[in-house]
Parts: structure tokens; C-alpha cells; sequence
């Protein structure tokens, strides 16, 4: 769905009024959730504050919905639409929803704190699963002595052809922007990696709170605690989201993560056996591939991790 006139945020016309009596149903999209509750933008513009139908939850930031308007500002959602796409993340224990229908992730790290490969490798296969493009931002870039060294653990990933930009998000995000342009993009990243300062930037209005990484992780607590969506233009959104420690992939199956793997491919189907998990069977493709230097043996490490989960 898209915003039929931005301009009805600030006045809702009455012809508009009278299509949505007739009508009774109206179009949205989950822009906030809290809770049960969540914050609807209609297709008129209007931001309503609704539950589901029921006690049902279960609506995530990025959902299409259907929705009948209750009280003045209220609403109750009566229908998620299907979902182009869906992340989870995951905790250790328990799987939750992160965004729906996003196009990209925009995977946010920075040299301070540290960020971890593994949650990049999980965001990967999150994302080939789902065909979802993928940037990776590499933010603080005025810590140059740090960054040095987290390029060059980024340049395999660039190698493997995911588009890696590297800013500051407090001084230019100039070179993000062309990136975004038609795409529901979603920030994703570790607490404390620079994605809320980064969307403040975009979208200085969102006015996001963003914290100094000992305060927000000395209290345990992430400085994002709800996902939000923003509008950069007529065609292009991007959410902000809590820092994660995961991505979720229980929803993949093992003999299918070898395809979360792109350099992979070309090998998938050429082992000996058919059922090879690519461990240490005999004539096995990918672990020659390894052995020949065509993929690094990082990455089969990461897919050995990840098939243990
Ligand atoms: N030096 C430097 N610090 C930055 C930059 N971008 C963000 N920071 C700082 O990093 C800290 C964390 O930034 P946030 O934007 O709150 O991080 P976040 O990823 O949104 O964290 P969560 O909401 O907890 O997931 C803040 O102190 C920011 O000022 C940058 O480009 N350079
Ligand atoms: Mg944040
Ligand atoms: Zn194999």
C-alpha cells in the first residue's frame, strides 16, 4: 500500500471521510508495535492506535493489514495480508518476529563495540532464504584505527558481492541514500552499533533515542526497544529495530542452508552422496572447493556452526 496523499496526515478531506464509511474497511500499514497494541498508518494517512481482532498478536512493523476504525484514533486489525518476506530473530530460547514484507536489511556494524561474524553469516542466510538484497554498513568510521581492521574482516563478504559501504553516521549518511530508494529497508545490527543514529540522520523528525554504548549496555538494556517505520520518500521506508544478538533460522531446514550460502551454490548437488552434509564425507564438493581455495574455509566453518542450531 501506498500513502494516497501525504497531505491527509494533516487533513483529512471529506471526500476521503465519506470513502472510508462506505467502504468500512480501510487499508494499513504497522508502522510501531507495543505489546498487543500497534500503530496503524491507513491508506488515508491517518495513524490509528489498534489491537487484533481477538487475542490474537502476532502483527509485526512492515505487515499490510486490513482494519475497521472503532473510536475516534482507534482501530481493530481484522487481517494481516500475506507477507512478501519475514525476519526473525531469536534470543536462544524463543523466536521472534522482527519486520515483514522488508526488501532489504540494511546490517549495521561498527569496529566499537565489536560486532560478530557469526550474526552477519545468520543475517546472509536470513536473507538468500527470503531473497532479500543486502547492504552491510560499516558505521564510526572517524575510529580509524579500529576500522582498519574491521574492513578487512568485511572484505570477504564484499568479495562475496554483498555491496559494503563504509560513514560515519554522525557526521554524512549522503552515501546510504541512494541505496534506499524504493526499497522497505530495515536496520538491523547489535546493540550499540549506530542504527538509530543512523535513521536520525536520514530522518531527523524520528528524533530516536541513541545512547553511549557502556549506559545502554551496562543497564542490559537496549537503547531501541520498539521497531519503528519511517517514511524517507514516496516510495522508500526503512525501520529502526532493537539491537540483536541473533538472527532466527530454526525456520530452516538443514538440508537447506547450504542455499544461505551463495558461493555455495555452484557446489550444491555435485557430493558424492546425496545426503552429504558437507562435514567430512568422502568426495565432497564443498570441502574440495575449500581445499582449492575457491571458498573460504570460514565460511564452512560458519555453515558447520549454524547446521548445529
Ligand atoms: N564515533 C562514532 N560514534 C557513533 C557513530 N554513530 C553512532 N555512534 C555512537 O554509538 C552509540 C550507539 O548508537 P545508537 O544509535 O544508540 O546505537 P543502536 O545501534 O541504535 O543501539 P540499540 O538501539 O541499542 O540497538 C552512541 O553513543 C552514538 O553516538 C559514528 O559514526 N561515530
Ligand atoms: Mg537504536
Ligand atoms: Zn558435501
Amino acid at each position: 500500500m501506498r500513502r494516497k496523499n501525504r497531505q491527509a496526515i494533516y487533513n483529512l478531506s471529506a471526500s476521503t471521510k465519506n470513502a472510508r464509511k462506505e467502504k468500512q474497511i480501510v487499508d494499513g500499514q504497522i508502522i510501531a508495535t507495543f505489546g498487543r497494541h500497534c500503530s496503524v498508518e491507513t491508506e488515508y494517512g491517518e495513524i490509528l492506535s489498534c489491537v487484533m481482532r481477538g487475542k490474537k498478536s502476532g502483527v509485526t512493523c512492515g505487515d499490510q493489514v486490513e482494519l475497521k476504525s472503532t473510536t475516534p484514533g482507534q482501530g481493530v486489525i481484522e487481517r494481516i495480508k500475506p507477507r512478501s518476506t519475514l525476519l526473525y530473530r531469536s534470543d536462544g530460547f524463543k523466536e521472534k518476529i522482527i519486520a515483514a514484507n522488508v526488501s532489504q536489511i540494511i546490517i549495521v556494524v561498527a569496529s566499537v563495540p565489536s560486532f560478530s561474524e557469526e550474526l552477519i553469516t545468520r543475517c546472509l542466510v536470513a536473507a538468500e532464504s527470503e531473497a532479500i538484497q543486502v547492504l552491510i554498513v560499516l558505521n564510526k568510521v572517524d575510529l580509524i584505527e579500529s576500522t582498519r581492521r574491521a574492513a578487512e574482516k568485511l572484505s570477504l563478504y564484499k568479495a562475496l558481492g554483498y555491496p559494503l559501504l563504509q560513514m560515519s553516521a554522525q557526521k554524512s549518511v549522503a552515501v546510504l541514500q541512494p541505496y534506499l530508494k524504493g526499497h522497505l529497508s530495515v536496520l538491523a545490527g547489535q546493540s550499540g552499533m549506530g542504527k538509530s543514529t543512523l535513521l536520525n540522520a536520514l530522518i531527523p523528525e524520528a528524533k530516536r533515542a541513541t545512547a553511549e554504548i557502556s549506559t545502554a549496555l551496562d543497564s542490559g538494556v537496549h537503547t531501541t526497544t520498539h521497531s519503528h517505520l519511517y517514511h524517507i520518500d514516496s516510495d522508500s521506508d526503512i525501520i529502526d529495530s532493537p539491537g540483536i544478538q541473533e538472527f532466527g533460522l530454526s525456520h530452516i531446514k538443514d538440508e537447506n542452508l547450504a542455499w544461505g550460502f551463495v558461493e555455495f551454490h555452484p557446489y550444491i548437488g555435485q557430493c558424492k552422496f546425496n545426503n552429504c552434509r558437507h562435514i567430512s564425507e568422502p568426495s565432497c564438493a564443498l570441502i574440495q572447493a575449500v581445499q582449492e581455495g575457491k571458498i573460504n574455509a570460514r565460511r564452512l566453518a560458519f555453515y558447520h556452526k549454524l547446521l548445529n542450531h
